[in-house]
Order: C-alpha cells, then structure tokens, then sequence
C-alpha cells in the first residue's frame, strides 16, 4: 500500500536525465518493467516466521497478516468462524507473540544511501529490532511508521524482529490506575479498547465477533534514495470549473543536503510537461508548489450525473543534471462542497458535485472481514461493484472499523461511490492526555495525507455517536465532566484543526449524529440524523413515516444471512432452529432473535421451518426498510441522504447488512436496487388515508414519462386501471396522483387488493412498485402458480415467468454458481417478468432448469 506511486528509483541517477525528461514520466514506468531496474522500494513481505513469545518453534507467517490467521493457516487452530468457536480463541489475544524475518540488503555497500524501513501498519503494541537493536517502538495500528536503518543494515542476514505485546494486557493496569472507566459500550469483555489506537469493532460488536488481533497487518518496505525524494505530491484543487481547473501542485521533498535543483510537474498519462522550476532546496523537508491552469477539464462525477474521469500528475526532482526521484498521484477534478444554509425547515445538509445538489443513496461500510488482511482488492471490487450495481451512490466508512486499504478508494473514485469517512472513534470516551492526542495527531495526519486526493472523499466526521451516546445514554449522568473536556480537545480542537491544515477543501463534521452544537444531535432541524426507534425502540416501520430528517446517516433491521452462508458456520443439529447455541453465538445483538419476532409477528404468520424463517426474515427487513427508504426519497429536498445501517458484514452473521460476509445479496440488496432505482415511483398512503403516487427524479435530466397505476384482486383480476402522462423535471419529487382509497376500491376490501404502480420511459419500464394496504399477514393472497420458461443468450439465462395472481417477493434459487440480476420481486397477474442468471461456469440449460426453484412469500407459510 503506498500513498502515491513512485514512478522512478535510485539507479536512474548514472542515466542522463535530460533525455529522461523527455521521454515523461508515464514512458518512464513503463520502461523500469520493461529492464526490470532495481527498485527504490523493496518489498519485505515475504519470508516472515512467527511465533509466541516464550516457546521455541517458529511458524511461517505471512504479511499482511494477523496471529489468528497466521495461526489457522498453520493448522495451529480451527476456523474461528466455525460454530462457537471464537469463544475458545479468546486466549490469543491475551498472549505475546513475535514474527521475524532474515533478508539481505543488497547495495548495503553503496555508501551514502539512505535506507528506510516502511511498516505501513503494526497492530498494534509493537516493539521492532533490527539485527538486536531496538529501533521502533509501535503503539497505533493506523499509522505509518519509518525509521531510518542506514547504519545497522548489513549486506547479508539482516535480522528483523517484532514483539507484539497483547492488546489486552498492555492495557489492564493502565486502567486500574484510574479512578474511573471510560464507557466502552460494546467491548465483549474488559472495556480496554478506548485506550488502545487499534480497529474497535475487533474488541466486540452488535453484529461482530471478539478477536483482538495482533500483527504486520499492511506492507513493509526497504526504502533507498539519496541526495533527494519526493515524499507526497498533494493536487489541491483552487477553482474547478467546466471551463477551466486552477490547482495548486504542492510536491513534498526531502532533501540530504542544501541544493539547487529542478523539479517538473508532468500530466503521467501524456508525459505533458505542465511546469518547471529551478530552485535551491535546504537540508530536511521542502515544500515545492506550482500553479497550474487546465482549459476545458475532465470532470469526476459521482455515478449517475457524468464519467468518473481522473488525471495522473507526476513531478520529478533533479539535483544538478541528475534525476534522483519521481513520484506519481491520481485525483479527479471537481468542487465538492457540503452545504448548509438556512431554508424553511431549519439547515439543509447536502452534498453539492460540479454545481449539482447529490440526493446521497447509499449505506453504512464496516470492515469486510474481522481480519481485514483477508480483505483482497478483489472482495473489495465485487462488493464495491455490488453497492454501485444497487444504485447506490455514496458509502459511509463508519468510525468503528479501520481507515480501509487504498484500494477501496480507488475502486470509489472507480465507481464514481462518494465517501462519507469518519475517523476511527466509536460508541465510547477517550483519553484527552497529551500522549494519547499525539498518537492520535500522527494518526490524522498520515490518513488524510494518504486519502486526500481521492476524489471519491466527500466528508471528514469525527466519531460514530459519542456526542448523542454522552447526551442521551446516560454517560453525562454517570461519568466525570473531564470526559466532556477530553472529547472537546480531541473532536472539536484536534481534528478540525488537522483536517484544516492538511485538507481544507473538505469539511469536517465532529460526530454522527451531529447538529454541530447548533441544536439536539438528534434533531430534525439540522445536521445528520441516526434513527432507531425502529429496531432499538421496537417501533413499528410506519414510524419511519413520521421523521423528517435533513439527512439521515443510519437506520436498519437485522435479517438472517442465506441458508448457504448458516450452513458454513453450523452442523444440521445447530440449524434445528435459531436459538441453538450456535445460532445464539452468530447472533451479536442481545434482543436480536426477539426483535426479529416480535417484527414477524405483526407482519407475517408463522414461518413453517427454519429456512423458511431465514428467508422470511430477509423480506421483512427489505419490506421496513423499504418503507422508509422511500419515504425519506420523497420528502426531499428537505432530506438529502439515506444511507442504511448496513451494507456488509464481516463474518457469517445474523445482522443488519444487505450483503453477507460471502458477498451475497440479502432480499434488501435487491429492494435496495429497486428503491434506489434514480427515478422512483412509490405508491404510499398518506395520513388522510389517501392514496398518493410519487415520483421522485434524482437524475439531473428532466424525464418524460408515463405512469401506470393497477389495482388488482388478490385472485388475479384486475379492477382499475389509470394511465397518466408525466413531465418529471430533474431533482425533484412531486406527487403525480392523489385518490381516495374508497373511490380507488370500489367497493373492495382493503385485504383484498394490491397496487402496481410503473413508470414508463421511452418504452422502458424504470421503476415499478408495489403497494399493500394492511400487513402481509391480512392480505388474504392463495399461494400463486407462476410458470417459467427459459431461454438463453450470450450472457446466460433468461427466466420468464408469468403468475396468475400477485405474487410477493419471489425467490429464483439456483445449485448452480452464479447470480440472478434480480431477485425477490413481486409478480403482477398477466404480465412477463424476466430475470437473468449469469452462470459463473458454462452450464447447459438442461442442469439450469433442473437446478431451479422458485418460491414466492406465501410458501413460507404452512
Ligand atoms: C449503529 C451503529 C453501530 C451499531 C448499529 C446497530 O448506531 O453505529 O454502533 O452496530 O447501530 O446497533
């Protein structure tokens, strides 16, 4: 993982550099594969052994890596997800363990290098020694650390060793030494993770298991160079407009010597030489800037309003006629500004791309694995892929978790995914000593320093709910007053501070929820809002219907994962129901199982087995969140976000996600697709008991379109029919009809009939809908009969199917590998409906068709 790219190394020095300069920098990397030149960075990543402190053998180890999977990939232990095993694990965590690696270091005789050894990441209380002396001591798994190792290298059998002490101990008596503890609401176990700078959901979650891990858990590098190296180039973006992009190019050197030199600023995909200057650099850190013009600029839009074009900038530092180093770093251009003003319902809170008001679709990001070294650029890709697949437009990289990989931003600036980044602080206090600020300034500034040029990365937050948990959970009540000053220091000083010196084109936001002490956290009026009276206060989805928030950062139900993904983690005993002892221990929340039924029975009748349960489950989370999702798209522009808790998972769990741990899409992943869909028709019932059908318009294009209402019997006939024209102007939400139900009915019970509402654009079905007028367990619906028939293309299979009355979230299921485009739809009587499956291998229709199963919500019901 490197913060920019280094597109030159040291040996380029005996090359004559004006005939460099020519050839540009992209030309340039292309050469150095080519001649495989020794590179300025040498990976150290491979070769490590482990072992635990005190015992004799060592173990292969891998870096990145953890103690638990450097422990499961030497057989030492069994897979931690596996049944209840976490519980027996727990003593890893409380031991000391050590890796080491042997490695030469050629050119160690070249005399004047300067050599660096890089540790992109120490989780967490590490001490490092390099041929037995001491040269690092770590204690924050988010930082970098680099330690200048000139003089203890050796040419050959370099020793590397580094002592991890147990996350857990090291903190115990630090703790008893106090007087009070700080509140840590969701460690499972002792409270010791606010004063450890290491991942907070590995200590415990609602939907996480405990595992405490210890390791290398990013890259380490050998880092060579002289004279000068570039450390950072920054692209800070002054006055971006279609016509024109004004950016600053600020180029960090660091230099051995006092010397004249040249730096150059190149556009890396041209070679394009943008600006030069010849100036004399001192001793230590230099800061180098160019100002630079682009006519007619590229722009970078999120996905949904323009390409997500980005720019290469590389600059080059010369010392005489020497080129010593070069450096390269993506951005895309645009203006990206949260915007707050004063308007009729309070302060609006939204995100402005390139002039356009953003409505922000999206969902909460936890890490994708409890050992995130498992987290591939892969898993990355198809579950970011998968996000965007679901018309989602913005992701929340929640402050409980780790600040991820930069592939995950690369993929963002990719897929055209806004970032919502909060720093990594959640659901506890923290110390405010000097010590503990530092480690944390250090922190900030090698994370924003390493994410700035993303421009996926629309807003800094400070912390996960510590500003409502200390007004609303008691923790004022219960807790000494310093606290509040230690939160003061580090989220209302510290952070904005660093976040103005080192990022200022982007804003900070001190927690979510926040009104930024202009009113309640929680208030409606201002700011961003977490809403949980569904789920926590076990208040029914309509509810949702009743806030209206500016911008509502988190809400959501748990659902049970696919019957696939239970079977990883359980025997057939443990799947007699959901209350097995296993089951049990892959359900995090305390009152999970309960609330799940207490919501089932308000909706559903009893599901008549447990996979039929599981599956029940997934259609009333995508069902209630569905009904608020909606509604919160309606009432913009008063609100201008939604982003669901949550999007994944980070092992095989109960929980709130819409993807699995697998990857997997959960009925809420493909509700998700439909009601995030940018245009949106939703037919809902107002508080007058009138029927209203909206549409909302996310798109900046105005639509033409027509819009199809159908109220159907629940035996299939169909009993009215309204048809309507539509000019649906661009970012808007309007209320395109309005019937009383009664008149709509005819005479018809309310547990008899379902409303289809479409809409219609160049012969193009863009959104489609569905309404019920009592819950699913009133409607008196017969089990369908849907045929299919199946043909295939190209891509794989299209199965289409017809119901002879309406059918609810209907399931295909598949033995073979592969996914369904969509899924858990709804089926109007006398209409085709065709899904796609895509075969991961080539299958012949035959084995697809015999593979087949479709279920529809009545066949969970005995
Ligand atoms: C939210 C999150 C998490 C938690 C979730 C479900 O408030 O910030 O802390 O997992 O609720 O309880």
């Amino acid at each position: 993982m490197l913060t920019g790219k280094r597109t030159q190394n040291s040996k380029l020095k005996t090359r004559n550099s004006s005939l460099l300069r020519f050839l540009g920098a992209a030309f340039l990397a292309m050469l150095f594969c080519v001649f495989g030149f020794a590179a300025d960075e040498r990976s150290l990543d491979s070769g490590w052994e482990f072992r635990e402190t005190g015992t004799e053998s060592w173990m292969p180890a891998s870096v990145p890596g953890t103690v638990h999977t450097d422990l499961l990939n030497n057989k030492k232990i069994e897979d931690p997800f596996y049944r209840d095993n976490e519980k027996s694990l727990q003593w890893i965590s409380k031991r000391d363990w050590e890796y080491r690696l042997v490695f030469n270091a050629p050119q160690a005789d070249s005399k004047g290098e300067r050599k660096e050894l890089v540790f992109e990441g120490l989780d967490t209380y590490a001490d490092v020694f390099l041929n037995s002396k001491k040269i690092l001591s770590a204690d924050n798994m988010f930082r970098t650390w680099r330690v200048e190792v000139g003089t203890l290298l050796r040419e050959r059998a370099n020793e590397l060793v580094i002592k991890f002490r147990s996350p857990i101990n090291e903190v115990l008596p630090r703790m008893a030494a106090l007087d009070y503890e700080l509140p840590a609401s969701n460690d499972q176990g002792e409270k010791t993770s606010p004063y450890t700078r290491k991942a907070p959901y590995q200590f415990g979650w609602d939907w996480g298991p405990r595992f405490v891990t210890s390791g290398i858990w990013r890259n380490v590098r050998l880092v060579s160079w002289e004279k000068a190296r570039i450390l950072d180039l920054n692209i800070i973006q002054d006055d971006v407009s279609k016509r024109k992009a004004r950016i600053t190019a600020s180029v960090e050197i660091e230099v051995e010597a006092g010397a004249d030199a040249s730096v150059v600023l190149n556009d890396a995909k041209t070679g394009k030489r943008l600006a030069s200057k010849g100036l004399g650099l001192v001793e230590g850190r230099n800061n180098v800037e160019f100002e630079i013009e682009i006519d007619n600029p590229r722009l970078w839009y999120p996905v949904g309003f323009g390409d997500q074009e980005m720019y290469e900038f590389s600059a080059e530092v010369s010392i005489g006629d020497r080129s010593t180093d070069a450096f390269s770093r993506r951005t895309g251009l645009r203006t990206l500004e949260l915007r707050q003003k004063p308007d009729n319902y309070g302060t609006s809170f939204e995100f402005v791309v390139n002039g356009i008001p953003v409505f922000a679709r999206g969902a909460n990001w936890i890490p994708a694995d409890v050992f995130p070294t498992r987290v591939t650029r892969e898993k990355y890709r198809t579950l970011l892929t998968s996000l965007r697949d679901a018309n989602m437009n913005m992701i929340r990289v929640w402050g409980g978790g780790i600040y991820e990989d930069d592939a995950f931003y690369e993929l963002a600036d990719e897929l055209g995914l806004l970032v919502w980044q909060d720093f990594m602080f959640a659901c506890s206090m923290y110390p405010g000593d000097k010590d503990f600020l530092e480690n944390v300034r250090a922190e900030a500034i090698d994370n924003i320093k390493r994410l700035r040029n993303h421009p996926s990365i629309a807003l800094w937050v400070g912390n996960n709910e510590i500003e409502t948990a200390w007004l609303h959970w008691d923790w004022k009540e219960n807790n000494p007053s310093h606290m509040w000053d230690d939160y003061q220091k580090l989220f209302n000083r510290l952070l904005p501070e660093i976040v103005e010196e080192f990022d200022p084109g982007r804003t900070y936001w001190p927690s979510s929820p926040s009104s930024n002490y202009q009113a309640d956290p929680e208030s409606e009026r201002i700011g961003d809002m977490h809403y949980w009276q569904v789920w926590h206060g076990g208040k029914p989805f309509e509810e949702y219907t009743k806030v209206f928030p500016r911008f509502m950062s988190e809400y959501g139900f748990q659902s049970f994962p696919e019957l696939e993904t239970v079977a990883s983690f359980t025997t057939p005993e443990d799947r007699k129901g959901i209350e097995t002892p296993v089951m049990l221990a892959h359900q995090k929340h305390p009152r999970g199982n309960q609330l799940i039924r207490t919501y089932m029975e308000r909706e559903f009748p009893q599901p008549k087995d447990f996979e039929s349960f599981l599956y029940a489950s997934q259609v009333l989370q995508a069902e209630g969140i569905k009904l608020g999702t909606e509604h919160f798209r309606r009432i913009m522009p008063r609100n201008m976000g939604t982003l669901y808790w949550q999007a994944n998972d980070c092992w095989p769990v109960a929980s709130w996600s819409a993807m699995d741990y697998f990857g997997r899409w959960k009925a809420l992943m493909y509700y998700t697709k439909r009601f995030y869909s940018p245009v949106l028709v939703s037919p809902y019932v107002d508080q007058r008991g009138q029927l209203k059908i909206d549409v909302v318009n996310d798109t900046n294009e105005n639509v033409h379109a027509k819009i199809i209402v159908n109220v159907f019997h629940v035996d299939g006939r169909r009993l009215n029919s309204i048809e309507l024209d539509a000019e649906v102007s661009k970012l808007s939400s309007t209320t395109r009809l309005e019937r009383s139900l009664a008149e709509l009915l005819a005479g018809f019970d309310k547990t008899d009939v379902v409303i289809s509402a479409e809409i219609v654009s160049d012969d193009r079905v863009i959104s489609m809908n569905r309404l019920i007028l009592v819950p699913y367990k009133e409607v008196r619906a017969k089990r369908p009969s849907i045929d299919f028939n199946i043909t295939s293309d190209a891509e794989g299979f299209l199965v289409e199917m017809t119901a002879d009355r309406p059918s609810f979230a209907v399931k295909l299921e598949s033995t073979i590998e592969g996914r369904f485009v969509d899924n858990f739809l709804d089926l109007m009587p006398g209409r085709k409906t065709k899904i796609r499956f895509i075969p991961r291998n080539p299958t012949s229709q035959e084995d697809f068709k015999k593979s087949l199963q479709i279920v529809s919500l009545a066949d969970a019901f005995s």
